[in-house]
């Protein structure tokens, strides 16, 4: 009986360890082109700006309540990226449409996604570092509120 078990363990293990539990999609199957790249000069480094490390970020959430959870990608330098999701693992890139490139010459920590005024609809938050003075301007979080109740369903046109 022990053996059974233990041999009954050892299969599951075994074939646990066969099959991953997420694969690697690549960008030009699912239409995500985003990475949050950073480049260290003699100006913008951690030497000089202590938040350069932090940052970037991801945000899910069903921005037009399709039921599919869509998302929102934010960089330290570079510019946010928003993508609808288009069911079987394919998305849209409606940043530009939906005007949330974000600030630009800023540095962006990170983002997410709530309903924080209670309407109903889910809110964009994404959050800027301090001041980047030496290098340029940057200024408080910004919180898009409601900003899906505008019509979303153009947007995945
Ligand atoms: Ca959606
Ligand atoms: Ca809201």
């Amino acid at each position: 009986m022990k053996r059974s078990i233990f041999l009954l363990l050892l299969l599951a293990i075994r074939a646990g360890a066969q099959s991953p539990l997420f694969q690697l999609l690549p960008a030009k199957e699912t239409g995500i082109h985003f990475s949050n790249d950073i480049a260290e000069t003699e100006e913008l480094n951690v030497l000089n700006y202590e938040y350069f490390y932090n940052g970037g970020g991801v945000a899910v959430g069903d921005i037009n309540n399709d039921g599919l959870p869509d998302l929102l990608f934010t960089a330290n330098s570079k510019p946010c990226k928003l993508y609808l999701n288009l069911g079987g693992m394919k998305f849209k890139d409606i940043t530009q449409a939906a005007g949330l490139e974000g600030r630009p010459n800023s540095w962006k920590t990170g983002v997410t996604m709530a309903d924080v005024n209670g309407d109903g609809l889910l809110d964009i938050y994404i959050c800027y570092s301090g001041s980047m003075s030496r290098f340029s301007t940057s200024g408080s979080p910004s919180l898009l509120i409601s900003a899906m109740s505008t019509p979303m369903e153009n947007w995945a046109r």
